[in-house]
């Protein structure tokens, strides 16, 4: 069967790019193949170093899965750091891995053009993201546009370990995306966590609205007829609308009369009524610590036992023996 393999960092709180680039089709996909989803916790530590926010993260990517539909049922749901396996074939790969094909990455320049200042983990996210994929033989990553690159890679690694140690471990995995597969954030750029342009899943009330109030505009004023194909709003409001309810909206971007108020406000309404119904059993598994816990060991424990044979498989290939 074909193994599907994704993950989400707790690197804060989850936002609508990350709902329509990723986990909605996380959620379908769980009904077709072997599906493993996990927390990505280690690569988190890459642009986040407050312990204390990384557990509440954690959790509340946990919580976010669960509400959100992912069903433990189905799908084998985990954390990143409950399999430290994949340290250990990290290391291994980033021993085949040329430092020109990091180098080249496009998400680590973004992050530098941002500003951040990187750290080492930073430049070779892309060689653990390789292993997390590849520990588990993994066939498809579902994700969005901005990882595309990553699984490149992942391809590459892959190729060039069982070339340089002429075994067929590793197969060579191919991405998939969501019809939306790059989500505006509030300034009009990618939606990112560490750009402070979120819209998050679970936010309520006066937060939420604040937050959409203040999605960036053109100065088009009220009477102006407006261009609704390069508007942030019109581009948000259309991941939740039906066709019908779209073209209404654009009808009236173009006829000119309606303030970017009124657009905001709707979808407002649109994202609170899509959300309700995972807002609902968010709250109720808020009460159920020791659930969201026993899913995550159950998991981990299943996704270990895979990482296991893989890493036996890559240290006889490399020249170690079995572990006692
Ligand atoms: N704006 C986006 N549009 C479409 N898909 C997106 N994803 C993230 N942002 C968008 C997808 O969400 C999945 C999980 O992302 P991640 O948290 O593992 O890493 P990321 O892509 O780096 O997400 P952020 O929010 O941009 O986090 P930071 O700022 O911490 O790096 C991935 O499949 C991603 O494609």
């Amino acid at each position: 069967p074909t193994r599907i393999l994704s993950g989400v960092q707790p690197s804060g709180k989850l936002h609508l790019g990350n709902y329509f680039g990723a986990i909605r089709q996380h959620i379908a996909l769980q009904n077709t193949g072997e599906c493993f989803y996990f927390i990505a916790d280690y690569h988190s530590m890459t642009t986040l170093q407050d312990p204390t926010a990384r557990l509440a993260n954690t959790r509340d990517v946990a919580l976010d899965y669960l509400a959100l539909g992912l069903d433990p049922n189905k799908a084998t749901f985990y954390r990143q750091s409950d399999v430290p396996e994949v340290c250990e074939l990290a290391w291994i790969f980033s021993t085949v891995c040329n430092m020109g094909l990091l180098e080249r990455a496009v998400s680590y320049k973004d992050k530098l053009d941002k500003g951040l200042e990187p750290n080492v983990g930073l430049f070779s996210y892309p060689v653990l993201m390789a292993a997390d994929i590849l520990i588990l033989r993994s066939h498809l990553v579902p994700v969005g546009k901005d990882q595309v690159q990553h699984i490149e890679i992942t391809r590459d690694l892959a190729d060039r370990f069982n070339r340089v140690y002429n075994r067929e471990i590793f197969p060579l995995p191919e991405y998939r995306l969501d019809a939306e597969s790059r989500i505006p954030g509030t300034d009009g750029e990618k939606m990112s966590k560490s750009y402070g342009n979120t819209i998050e899943i679970f936010a309520e009330g006066k937060p939420l609205s604040k937050t959409v109030m203040g999605i960036v505009t053109d100065s088009a004023k009220l009477e102006d007829p407006k261009n609704p194909e390069t508007c942030t709003v019109f581009a948000l409001y259309s991941l939740f609308a039906t066709p019908l309810e779209r073209e209404q909206l654009a009808d009236r971007y173009r006829a000119g009369g309606m303030g970017y108020g009124e657009a905001k406000k709707a979808l407002l309404g649109q994202i609170e009524a899509y959300f309700e119904e995972a807002r609902e059993k968010r709250k109720s598994l808020v009460r159920d610590p020791g659930y969201v816990e026993e899913v995550l060991r159950v998991g981990a424990k299943k996704a270990r036992e895979v990482a296991k044979v893989t890493l036996e498989l890559v240290r006889e290939a490399t020249g170690f023996i079995a572990r006692p």
